[in-house]
């Protein structure tokens, strides 16, 4: 029994992607939303639209009783989860298929152990990643980090298990500060995550940020699609996105390409996936993976040409891959300017009435968004807008492009960091794509004032 109406279980522009790929495949979509969100895009696109609950997240985006209960009325097949919100929430996919309802997602199982960084990095290592130098495994006993921390070497740093994106991490410099961080590391996550579980990993002080996209059907198949550069980041959002990275050889992507797309094959991995390495002197470090469809996923779209999120419905389906790795080739260069509702050199948020919109438009430049002139970008969720990516043959004219699409796009009466978008074009070391994790709040500090 194939799947007919897909309910969508999020909003924004990844609301609008999924909505496109299940129309393009002959499949209704069902919209779910707040009373914040009535008036969205993916609201007016959807064949059929659901209201779940007040604008705050956690009573609506959040809310597993109001978004299954929305499947059930509206009688759909499947559940689509976008990013963010319940994406990687193993719960929501198994309360998914026990109402006989199909998760457009990883096994729950597999959502479950890379949720637990612990048991990421067990898994990962025994699937024959590059790991980074550290424990192996939890560490509870200050004895264990004293000697693991001398065996790699200061710095390190000590990591919540339950963390991830960044959350619940403590730099250490020398052991005189391992005892006290130690405790606060732990007593922080207990605190955040309801889990004091840390683990200790050699710090890399200047490492770029690559992942790679990977893909499975669940029966032993995978592919790999090549890596992402998201080394350009402030407090841990991304703000630019290429593909591929600036750094990587054809020869090195086919080699990690190749580990990672066995591991996935090997754990019987299903659907799409981010393998997140850090990069350091030619050297690749696994650090997470993440179980769902991710912002970026446009750049590898545009190298590739393979639709990622109707390879996610096609899988679901239970309809297998649609390619053999030998089947893909990448070509030319994309990056992608994540645009959100703030002041571009505050970063605080500027929701609002948007009385105008212009997209770019022209060859190889896609926006994907839910703006519309009129709309009134909500102050509850999260501040991204817009993506607009750009494809070009090579690295330069796809900066070329980009440029001239941020000159054509208009966004007015809220503030956007579209100014950031076109100083960073500017700038020599990103058109030469001479960055690290560390580059942009550098530059920003530099810039400031
Ligand atoms: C690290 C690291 C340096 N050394 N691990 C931050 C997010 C989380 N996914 C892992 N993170 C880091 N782990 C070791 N052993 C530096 C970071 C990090 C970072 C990583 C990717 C992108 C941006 C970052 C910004 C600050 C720190």
């Amino acid at each position: 029994m194939a799947i007919e109406k897909i309910l969508i279980a999020n909003r924004g522009e990844i609301a609008l992607r999924i909505h496109r790929a299940a129309h393009e495949m002959g499949i209704k979509t069902v919209a779910v939303h707040s009373t914040a969100d009535a008036d969205a895009m993916h609201v007016r696109l959807a064949n059929e639209a659901i209201c779940i609950g007040p604008p705050s997240a956690a009573d609506s985006y959040l809310n597993i009783p109001a978004i299954i209960s929305a499947a059930e009325i509206s009688d759909a097949d499947a559940i689509h989860p976008g990013y963010g919100f319940l994406s990687e929430n193993a719960q929501f996919a198994d309360i998914i298929e026990s109402h006989n309802l199909i998760f457009i997602g990883p096994k729950p199982e597999h959502i479950r152990t890379m949720g637990d960084k612990v048991m990421a990095k067990k898994t990962a290592g025994a699937l024959g990643m590059p790991l980074v130098p550290g424990s192996d495994g939890a560490v509870s006993e200050i004895d264990d980090a004293r000697r693991i921390a001398k065996d790699v070497g200061y710095p390190v740093i000590i990591k919540a298990a339950s963390g991830g994106g960044g959350r619940g991490m403590k730099v250490v410099n020398s052991e005189e500060e391992l005892e006290t961080q130690m405790q606060q590391a732990g007593s922080e996550a207990k605190a955040a995550f309801g889990d004091a579980t840390v683990y200790i990993e050699k710090y890399l002080g200047n490492p770029r940020h690559i992942e790679f996209q990977v893909f499975g059907d669940g029966e032993g198949n995978a592919i790999h699609l090549g890596e992402r550069d998201c080394s350009l980041q402030r407090r841990h959002q991304k703000v630019l996105e290429e593909a591929p990275s600036p750094v990587i050889s054809a020869e090195e992507r086919a080699r990690m390409g190749g580990i990672v797309s066995k591991a996935m094959a090997d754990m019987g991995y299903r659907g799409a996936g981010t393998i997140e390495f850090l990069w350091e002197n030619g050297e690749f470090y696994f650090i997470e993976m993440n179980t769902r469809i991710q912002v970026e996923h446009p750049v590898t779209e545009m190298i590739t040409g393979f639709d990622l999120v109707r390879e996610q419905i096609r899988v679901a389906d239970g309809r297998g891959l649609s390619v053999t790795q030998d089947m893909l080739e990448f070509r030319g260069h994309a990056m992608e300017c994540r645009i959100n509702a703030e002041d571009p050199r505050s970063f605080i948020p500027s929701p609002g009435k948007v009385d105008y919109y212009h997209p770019a438009g022209g060859m190889h430049v896609r926006v994907d968004s839910g703006l519309y002139a009129g709309y009134s970008v909500p102050p509850y969720y999260d501040s991204m807008v817009a993506k607009l990516i750009c494809y070009g043959r090579t690295r330069e004219s796809c900066m070329m492009r980009m440029r001239r699409a941020l000159e054509e796009m208009v966004i007015s009466g809220i503030k956007t960091n579209i100014p950031l978008h076109q100083d960073l074009l500017r700038d020599p070391d990103v058109i030469n794509g001479d960055y690290t994790i560390k580059w942009l709040e550098d530059w920003l500090a530099r810039n400031a004032n």
